[in-house]
């Protein structure tokens, strides 16, 4: 079983209008999942929260919790649970159009959280799906949360838990760079990393941390959660804007970087 990501900033412009979706990214995804699925492959699909989650979860400070304005905040956290279900809805149906049976599940359904980490998660629903060869479609999401009242459950938090519990082949990160830089992607001279070890990822995290900003916006969660994940399975990084690169790295030779967990550490 294979797990892919869709990040937020691969479906969607995360700074243009709400909820803005690239359908041609979606549906070249969905061709290349879909060709792999043919071939007997099963998947799990999680995708982030992007222009649609993230503005009405910022409007509402959900993170914040439920202890102040709680009337409104409960309102709120309706809005971006749905905001969340449009992006869902659109996403499955450009599945279901190329012939695939994406099946949503509700991420805020299953899990509970304590300060945004999974504390709880019904995965059989999932499970027994994947074994009727349906491709189950989470999503980030709102969170009933047990320290705060509410919270929001980042995709990547899922994909950890999901990654223990389900112990896939393979989770491939898609995003919209060809995968993890020596510094920021955006900056000249910076190199694409193809293989890293848990303690280059340290060493990473370390220098962009020292340097005071998150450099490849969010990265560094994303690569916490990988080490997690790599002590399960074979972890990708790569490019969902360019075809044919998460069929690379469902085949295991993409453009992109592999986490390689060294297992004496
Ligand atoms: O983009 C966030 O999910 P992510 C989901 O995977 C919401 O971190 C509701 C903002």
């Amino acid at each position: 079983m294979i797990i892919v990501k869709i990040g937020g900033s691969v479906f969607s412009d995360k700074g243009g209008e709400p909820e803005n979706l690239d359908e041609k990214t979606v549906r070249q995804i969905a061709r290349q999942v879909g060709e792999a699925y043919l071939r007997g492959e099963d998947f799990l699909i999680v995708h982030g929260g992007g222009s649609f989650g993230h503005p009405q979860a910022r409007r509402y400070r959900i993170r914040d919790g439920l202890a102040e304005c709680p009337e409104v905040k409960r309102i709120g956290f309706s809005e971006t649970h749905r905001a969340m279900l449009r992006a869902n809805d659109r996403i499955v149906k450009i599945f279901l159009d190329e012939g695939l049976p994406a099946f949503s599940v509700s991420t805020s359904s299953i899990f509970i959280t304590r300060n945004g980490e999974v504390v709880h998660g019904d995965v059989e629903v999932i499970r027994k799906l994947i074994e009727r060869r349906f491709i189950p479609v989470l999503f980030g999401d709102v969170s009933v949360d047990l320290a705060k009242g509410i919270d929001i459950l980042s995709g990547d938090q899922i994909i950890t838990y999901l990654a223990r519990t389900l112990k896939p082949e393979k989770v491939i990160f898609l995003m919209d760079v060809d995968g993890i830089y020596d510094r920021n992607p955006r900056e000249p001279g910076s190199r694409l990393l193809d293989e890293l070890t848990g303690e280059e990822i340290e060493h990473l995290l370390e220098s962009s941390e020292a340097a005071g900003v998150d450099v490849t916006g969010g990265i560094g969660n994303k690569l916490r959660e990988a080490l997690k994940i790599a002590r399960y399975s074979e972890v990708w990084f790569v490019n969902g804007k360019v075809p044919e690169r998460l069929l690379g790295a469902i085949k295991g030779g993409a453009i992109g970087t592999k986490i390689v967990w060294d297992p004496s550490r």
